[in-house]
């Protein structure tokens, strides 16, 4: 038996740029045949943007493109439209986020997908959902985390709206999709049919900030949120302020200063103040007075004076660096973690041994690194290779659609593929 769980799934993957590719990339770590498909000559606009080696394909491609196949097809001449039937008829699962319509526009609405194959699941990323005011927008990351409420509420409180650099837009909207993918895959277990799947940025950015809009909710009822700095000694508007690095639940929190702050931008750890930690925090600073002292003793009577607390952390945390202050603190159970940047994620061991970043050949970029899987199981270890070329597999899959030397030759010659 397979310990591929998604073999035998075949994936047309019409995707491009970052949401509906990362979608793609994780169920082919997990087995499926995701045929990517792209336009002759240029293919995905990833491949060309923010190259570091020239003419070779540029990590913002092959980083979301490992563990594929490229076929190389101009779906707009009718040569292309008809590899593309042949393929659908063969396919479980066809991936797109082209912009709003190109689909239809390309002769492939789901009426035809699904004449061609009823068992067809025809996923979809699009910036709004279908129906919405703006769902004939083009939508790119940051676009999205400010139409669904990241960017409204991340930041300070004296700045602008602030994106994140987590792609809460882009590869968050791309792990729904592939939820509702899998989904339909069982759903077609269950009724022999495929089904239509759509995930709209705006959507998954608003699931991802559900504690916000649970706090407008507060806010609406009450006039101010406990857990955030405006509270008690600044004002609160009739809309969820920015927080600055407040902890966004029940347990207050902030970014802390170590030693060497002042030359390292990320000489700075996490640190959580979780109430039913506050004696081992006060053991933890040498501060033990603090357990029973009424000012300290609850949530409630620290929160008017908890910058003065995190103050006090902060000196002593001075003459440690980072990684010292969590050895400390993690010894008292209390929730803390180093700021890492990412270059020293990508030398940590521990993320090298799980899998979560690998180390991948290309055929002409080299070796490089990448992301694998953040799902772990208990039977499957998701083995990443590196991204295909552009039409690296334009003539097997061909010829496993049934073309022969003939015809394929014959469809380069119409610069169909
Ligand atoms: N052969 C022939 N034509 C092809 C083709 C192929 N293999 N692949 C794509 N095309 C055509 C499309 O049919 C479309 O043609 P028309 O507009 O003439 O009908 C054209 O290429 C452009 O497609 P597009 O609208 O998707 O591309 P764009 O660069 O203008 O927009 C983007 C990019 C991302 C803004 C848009 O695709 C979009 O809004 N997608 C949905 C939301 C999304 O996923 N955004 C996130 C991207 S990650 O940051």
């Amino acid at each position: 038996m397979s310990n591929k769980p998604l073999a035998g799934i075949k994936i047309i993957d019409f995707t491009h740029v970052q949401a509906g590719p990362a979608c793609t990339q994780m169920l082919a770590w997990f087995g499926a045949d995701v045929i990517k498909v792209e336009r002759p000559g240029s293919g995905d606009v990833t491949r060309s943007q923010l190259r570091d080696i020239p003419d070779v394909d540029a990590l913002y491609f092959t980083m979301l493109n490992s563990n594929k196949r490229s076929l190389t097809l101009d779906t707009k001449k009718p040569e292309g439209k008809e590899v593309l039937e042949k393929l659908i008829r063969e396919s479980d699962v066809l991936v797109e986020n082209f912009g709003p319509g190109a689909l239809d526009r390309m002769g492939f609405s789901w009426k035809r997908i699904n004449e061609l194959n009823p068992k067809m699941i025809v996923a979809s990323v699009k910036g709004f959902s279908d129906g919405h005011h703006y769902d004939d927008l083009k939508v790119y990351e940051n676009v999205a985390q400010c139409a669904g409420g990241a960017a409204s509420t991340t930041g300070w409180w004296d700045g602008p709206p602030t994106v994140s650099a987590a792609a809460l837009g882009d590869s968050n909207t791309g792990m729904h999709l592939a939820i509702g993918i899998l989904t339909a895959i069982i759903g077609r277990q269950q009724t022999g049919r495929g089904q239509k799947v759509a995930v709209s940025m705006q959507d998954s950015v608003l699931n991802l900030c559900r504690v916000k809009l649970r706090d407008q909710q507060r806010l609406d009822r009450l006039g101010y949120l406990e857990e955030y700095p405006q509270y008690p000694h600044g004002t609160f508007s009739d809309v969820v302020p920015r927080g600055g690095n407040a902890g966004g639940g029940g347990q207050p929190g902030w970014v802390l200063k170590c030693k060497g702050w002042e030359t390292d931008p990320n000489a700075y750890i996490y640190f959580t103040i979780q109430g039913h930690a506050w004696a081992p925090i006060c053991e933890a600073l040498g501060r033990p007075e603090w357990i029973k002292d009424p000012n300290y003793s609850t949530p409630k009577a620290r929160q008017p004076h908890i910058m003065d607390i995190f103050a006090t952390i902060e000196a002593w945390l001075a003459d440690k660096t980072k990684f010292e202050a969590v050895d400390i603190l993690r010894k008292f159970d209390i929730p803390c973690s180093p700021v890492l940047s990412m270059k020293e994620l990508a030398a940590d061991p521990s993320l090298r041994a799980s899998g979560t970043i690998a180390e991948v050949p290309h055929k002409e970029r080299g070796t490089y690194l990448t992301v694998g899987s953040p799902i772990k199981f208990s039977d499957l270890k998701p083995e990443i290779t590196g991204s295909p070329l552009l039409g690296e597999h334009t003539d097997e899959v061909l010829a496993e659609l049934g073309y022969g030397k003939e015809q394929i030759a014959a469809l380069h010659k119409a610069e169909a593929v």
